[in-house]
């Protein structure tokens, strides 16, 4: 990025400033938003195509001060828009440099609804106008809106004053709501519903908190005031978090009946500080450094900040004062994205102790340097985290219950046909002995929860077997901090039972994945919701269901007689589609579990081999009967191959890796780097020589990282932040470097580290829920994110790309799922790198 980006960028930046400095109001820069210093304003720079509807990260966006506090700026069709809520589509966008304006149209398919949306920038505000070429339809009169939705973290407690009258932003949802038939409720997600009426016929509508032509809204923060107002149109304040935790205050207007062209006009002026500068974000390890470790703080700075020539390292001393233990100089790195970045070496200093960063005025938090600092990086994620997000089980931690068991009631078959909400679909058949609907006895067994949702996602199960399995035989860690009875259906946190953790997590695992081979035949795609109006639960996953399977000679909400069943339509379905992938990566899975389980528990060892050897057998011949099968597999063959032939010794897996892994590596080092390394311990020393040239060739990507962004790690840009690529990328360095220690310096694999402790854009907050660290995140994306809070050992995505040029990870907003949801597949991996880079650096 640097090298090639950088003589634009600059040119860009240029140009933006000369705007800016004389402060002569909003500009529409080069990048294609509205700025002011300290106020950006995105008009469909992100478009609402996210995966999952409505993400709160799309439409018209302000940047306030650096941080993103309002979203949304679209015609909608609800008061308060849920996720699962209709978004329009984008058809078009236009850039208007001559008269500075930024049109788009929306179109709603499922209600032949268009219009379009006109921002231009007035001064130190910007209009934003709604233009209607037809008139609404008498469904749409009374619902479709423009709206504007500010973030309740940032505002709740400041103040508004709406046509002279003040008030506050209320910081929990207590306001008032009525309810109307469902007929007038607009379409949701799929034709699925986010409410479960309880057989009233009636959805539950929000009533405004307020409404005027002018509100002033923050006057008493002037880092968040914004002026809203409308000469045409009332404006309403709604809290969503009436209907949904994840709501935002919504400012709306209706689009008024019976009338086209320019149907509505907004004026939005936020508020910019004269002559602010953002706060210089000093990043570094939260939780320390070793002594002999490279140790470069990473400095984010404003582009109008003017880097400080030199930066001092303070050591708090054993009688409470702190003295300079070090200055040194601070080096300008250059521009990446909307900010510029400098480093501040203090690798020379090596001795033990207490430690804090002074850059300027800003002093940081303090941290370690000692041998002992990343001991327990991995301990919260496997005493904690994971035993928490284990299924079927009831989890106890001290006085604590974390969740009851759930799902008693056990899985029934998608229907034919079925469009899930959580992006699964069922096909046309079954590809079962299973009728729809029909219970499917036995699924409830072991298995771990994706993420901040409750389902069991199969191929991440499978990648966190593997990642469990390969902790055990790479490490072999003997852990035991948990007991773990599956006769019981009870785990205990913090009570050993004389059995290593690990392999009674690799033991859970396997019998949910070993019971989906045995009893469907072959991998369902999920164990997942099947109304949505359970799928966003939030709180005990034991109370996600009744527990009762459903009974259709019941009527709705009774139960039997016998307590035995119910008329509640809640229990979950198993998603049965067959994808010969998914049996082909269970086979893997599969192998490298029964070794793992051999001696501890023989017959699950014994069963996870028959279906090992029986699903490859089985994949192999529906993709090679439809090679349409096996498209985009290379890699997992490579790997099922390789552990197949760790498992069973046979010479036709090593051939068939032998003949994969070198066009892999030609095609693309990074990619296969880690399957190759993971095959040295079983190869002759031939292999390593061969591998050798391409060891050479990734280090030169690791080398391209320096050049492409201040932080010398992979950063993704996509939807969901790049956490897990960044913890891959930090896994196969530390392999790299511990097979093949003169080309891959050990020092580079401190940089993964350093990413997710606390050097890295935004914040210099730690990732990692908990752990070592004096400042580490306090909120994330968990089943208690309705609390505010984390479930320790949690790993965050981390920081999010939004276009053109914005990074961001909210800590204290824990709703947007792709900066703060940690998966079982991310946390197993993060076990993986932990353990990885704790076995380096003792070498
Ligand atoms: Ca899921
Ligand atoms: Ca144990
Ligand atoms: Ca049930």
């Amino acid at each position: 990025m640097k090298n090639k980006f950088f003589l634009s960028a600059a040119a860009l930046i240029m140009a933006a400033c000369t705007g800016a400095d004389t402060d002569s109001g909003f500009i529409l820069n080069e990048q294609e938003y509205f700025e002011r210093q300290g106020v950006n304003v995105l008009v469909y720079s992100n478009l609402f195509t996210g995966g999952f509807n409505d993400e709160k990260t799309s439409g018209i966006e302000l940047i306030h001060h650096g941080v993103r506090t309002a979203q949304g700026g679209a015609v909608r069709l609800s008061h308060t828009p849920e996720q699962w809520d209709l978004v329009p589509a984008t058809t078009s966008r236009t850039v208007n440099k001559t008269d500075g304006s930024i049109e788009v149209s929306l179109r709603y398919e499922d209600y032949d609804f268009d219009s379009r949306i006109v921002v231009s920038e007035k001064g130190n505000a910007v209009e934003i106008a709604v233009y209607l070429d037809e008139e609404l339809t008498e469904f749409l009169v009374g619902k479709a809106v423009f709206n504007m939705e500010f973030l309740p973290s940032q505002y709740w407690g400041k103040t508004y004053i709406v046509d002279g009258r003040p008030d506050r932003f209320p910081k929990y949802a207590a306001s008032r709501t009525t309810t109307l038939p469902n007929e007038e409720k607009p379409k949701q997600f799929k034709g699925y519903r986010t409410y479960d009426d309880r057989g009233t016929g009636r959805f539950v509508d929000p009533l405004p908190l307020e409404s005027g032509r002018s509100f002033l809204i923050a006057p008493d923060a002037p880092e968040r005031m914004v002026a809203v107002s409308s000469p045409d149109s009332d404006i309403m304040l709604f809290d969503g978090r009436m209907l949904a935790q994840n709501g935002w205050y919504v400012f709306r207007s209706l689009l008024p009946e019976g009338k086209t062209g320019k149907v509505m006009t907004w004026t939005v002026e936020p508020n910019a500080i004269e002559g602010w500068i953002r706060e210089p974000n000093i990043g570094f390890s939260q939780v320390g450094y070793i002594p002999e470790q490279p140790k470069i703080a990473v400095i984010e700075l404003d582009k109008k900040d003017k880097p400080l020539a030199r930066a001092s390292l303070y050591k708090v001393t054993e009688d409470g004062s702190d003295v300079k233990a070090y200055t040194g100089e601070v080096e300008s790195w250059g521009d990446f994205y909307k900010y510029h970045y400098a480093r501040f070496d203090f690798s020379e200093v090596t001795d033990p102790g207490i430690y804090y960063i002074c850059y300027g005025d800003v002093k940081t938090n303090n941290f370690i340097i000692n041998n002992n600092v990343y001991d327990k990086i991995t301990d919260a994620t496997s005493d904690i985290w994971i035993p928490i997000h284990m299924n079927h089980m009831y989890v106890n931690e001290n006085y604590r219950v974390w969740h009851g068991e759930p799902f008693k009631e056990g899985y029934r078959q998608a229907p034919p046909s079925t469009d899930h909400f959580d992006l699964h679909h069922q096909g046309p058949a079954t590809d079962t002995k299973f009728k729809a609907l029909e219970l499917i006895p036995g699924l409830n067994v072991g298995g771990f929860f994706d993420a901040g949702d409750f389902d069991i996602e199969t191929h991440s199960n499978i990648s966190v077997v593997e990642n469990l399995v390969r902790a055990w035989e790479l490490f072999g860690s003997k852990r035991d901090q948990t007991f773990v009875s599956q006769e019981q259906r009870y785990v205990d946190l913090h009570r050993p039972d004389g059995t290593p953790d690990l392999l009674q997590y690799i033991e859970h695992g396997t019998l949910n994945l070993v019971a989906q081979a045995e009893i469907i035949g072959h991998m369902a795609q999920t164990l997942s919701n099947s109304v949505l109006d359970n799928y966003h639960h939030l709180g005990d996953a034991g109370s996600l269901t009744d527990g009762l399977p459903y009974n259709p000679a019941l009527g709705p909400y009774e139960v039997a007689a016998d307590g035995r069943s119910s008329g509640v339509k809640d229990d979950l379905w198993a998603f049965t589609s067959r994808n010969p992938q998914l049996d082909f990566s269970a086979a893997t899975m599969f192998a490298a579990a029964s070794r793992a389980l051999r001696g501890y528990n023989d017959d699950l060892a014994d069963r996870a081999l028959k279906q090992s050897k029986r699903l490859l057998a089985e994949a192999n011949e529906l993709m090679s009967a439809n090679p349409e099968n096996g498209r985009g597999g290379r890699n997992g063959n490579l790997s099922a191959n390789l552990q197949l032939y760790v498992s069973t010794g046979e010479k036709q897996y090593l051939d068939q890796f032998d003949k994969s892994i070198w066009p892999m590596l030609e095609q693309n080092v990074n990619i296969a780097m880690m399957t190759a390394l993971d095959a040295i311990p079983y190869m002759d020393e031939s292999y390593r020589e061969r591998l050798r040239p391409y060891v050479i060739k990734y280090k030169e990507y690791i080398e391209g990282l320096e050049l492409d962004n201040p932080y010398g790690v992979p950063i993704g840009r996509g939807n969901w932040a790049g956490g897990g690529a960044t913890l891959n990328f930090g896994t196969t360095v530390c392999f790299a470097s511990k097979y093949y220690p003169d080309i891959i310096d050990k020092s580079h694999a401190y940089k993964t580290a350093e990413w997710f402790f606390g050097r890295h854009p935004y914040h210099n907050y730690s990732l990692v829920a908990t752990v070592g660290a004096a400042r580490p995140k306090e909120v994330f994306y968990g089943n208690n994110r309705a609390d505010f809070s984390f479930i320790p050992g949690n790993v965050a995505p981390g920081l999010l790309f939004r276009h053109p040029d914005h990074f961001e990870n909210y800590d204290d907003w824990p709703f947007l799922w792709g900066q703060n949801e940690g998966t079982i597949g991310g946390n197993t991996s993060y076990l993986i790198f932990g353990s990885a880079f704790k076995n380096l650096i003792k070498d």
